[in-house]
């Protein structure tokens, strides 16, 4: 493939942003190469500057759950536009968001909108601090929950990525509250309860974390974390910024038929533009300024142009069911690969929960940061390349997930199973 434009542009990049890149795991580091630069997207496939085509598995990190460029979606961009980009003062599309993901989740019966992930979450665990006035928040090793500085500990996907899962910049007393454990490992955060009796606000988790590649939660351990919190008067966070509205129409939570006090949203409830939001109890949310004393705010916060994708995004999940073809598409994507992996002898293990997945380079299972870990980076670089090469963008890191679209079509799953038949044999 040519990329003589993206080269050039990268050059031009690099002398004006750092990495060359607005965000860490585009710059490729940890697969080798340079990033490509992509001018147009369209359904299931982006395009760079050169003209080359590729089925995209990135998906812009989660949010093109419709595929790119949805007519739908764009159509309503385009009328909010029309009518004024940002207003500073209450808009009617603010409440008709807040009654969707109400109607959608209904552990939320009140929301709060903000601009990214980052901000929900780093907002979710202050409102927790504040609502029950402990101190600590408990985390799990390799999930990521954007990049606020007390969560920046044992950090997934960028952060994890280049090796440094905790932040340069963050001093140590900004990160004493922050308690981490092992995902999948009830004792490690019950042994963190007995050792901080009263202390512990709330424990945050990404019910299926999508930030140290895929792994699932093991039967039990998100009942268990419900348990142990209510016994501990915490509250139970669940950061869906990447699981809300991609692994159920409600999220993790009613795949798993867990009520959470808390929840973080973010991505496809944007449609694309930068939208955050946390939601849950009303008892809880009401401890939020203006009314209540935790502080939270957002210059475009509940953005007319986001709320007008977000809403349309959130709707065509509501108008067919798409989690039946998602699921489908995702049981042939990894028959596909697993099949292609066992004709070519390589030892892989490929995480799936419905539209979101990961595929390691180990024959061992995966089930926690330590475990992925131990997988085969340097092969899983030469397997990115040689799709990449074959027109099918992976996402450009072990330790991040592969998304999967409405956009995606039997087509796509058969390209990307025959590239990877091929690239398996010369791994
Ligand atoms: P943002 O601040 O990037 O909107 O969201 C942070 C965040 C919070 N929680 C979860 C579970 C997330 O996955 C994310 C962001 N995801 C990464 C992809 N692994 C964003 C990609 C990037 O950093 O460029």
């Amino acid at each position: 493939m040519v990329h003589t434009l993206s080269k050039q542009l990268f050059e031009k990049a690099l002398k004006y942003i750092p990495g060359g890149v607005n965000s860490p795991v585009r710059a490729f580091r940890a697969v080798g190469g340079e990033p490509f630069f992509v001018n147009r997207a369209a359904g299931a496939h982006v395009y760079d500057v050169d003209g080359n085509e590729y089925v995209d598995y990135v998906g812009t990190w989660g949010p093109a759950i419709h595929g790119h460029a949805h007519p739908r979606i764009i159509q309503a961009i385009k009328q909010a536009a029309d009518l004024g980009t940002s207003f500073g003062i209450p808009n009617p599309l603010e409440v008709d968001m807040a009654e969707l993901i109400r109607r959608l989740v209904p552990s939320v019966e009140k929301v709060r909108m903000c601009n990214s992930g980052t901000e929900a979450t780093m907002s979710a665990i202050r409102l927790a601090r504040g609502f029950t006035g402990k101190e600590k928040i408990i985390k799990f090793e390799g999930c990521y929950h954007g990049h606020a500085d007390s969560l920046l500990v044992k950090a997934g996907s960028g952060a994890l990525t280049f090796g440094t899962p905790d932040s340069a910049g963050v001093p140590a007393s900004f990160t004493e509250h922050t308690l981490l454990a092992p995902f999948n490992n009830l004792e490690a955060v019950k042994a963190l309860f007995e050792a901080n009796p009263g202390r512990i606000a709330g424990i945050i988790v990404e019910p299926v974390p999508g930030n140290s590649g895929v792994f699932a939660p093991i039967p039990g351990f998100l009942e268990g974390l419900r348990e142990i919190t209510r016994e501990n008067d915490a509250l139970l966070i669940f950061d869906e910024v990447m699981t809300g509205f991609r692994v159920s129409r409600g999220g993790a939570q009613e795949r798993f038929s867990i009520t959470p006090d808390l929840s973080c949203f973010g991505k496809i409830i944007g449609g694309g533009l930068p939208v955050g939001a946390l939601g849950g109890r009303g008892e809880i949310m009401d401890y939020l300024a203006p009314i209540g004393p935790v502080y939270q705010a957002g210059t475009l916060s509940g953005n007319p142009l986001a709320m007008a994708a977000g809403i349309t995004s959130l709707k065509l999940l509501l108008e067919n069911n798409c989690y039946t073809y998602l699921e489908n598409l995702g049981e042939e994507l990894e028959e596909g690969l697993k099949m292609a992996a066992r004709r070519a002898n390589i030892p892989i293990t490929l995480n799936r929960v419905g539209a979101m997945f990961c595929l390691y380079f180990t024959d061992q299972p995966v089930r926690n940061l330590d475990d992925a870990m131990k997988s085969d980076r340097e092969r899983f670089a030469r397997y990115f390349q040689g799709m990449l090469d074959r027109g099918v963008f992976l996402a450009p890191s072990q330790f991040e997930a592969g998304f999967l679209s409405t956009a995606h079509t039997a087509g796509d799953i058969e390209k990307t199973v025959s590239a990877a038949a091929e690239v398996f044999k010369q791994l």
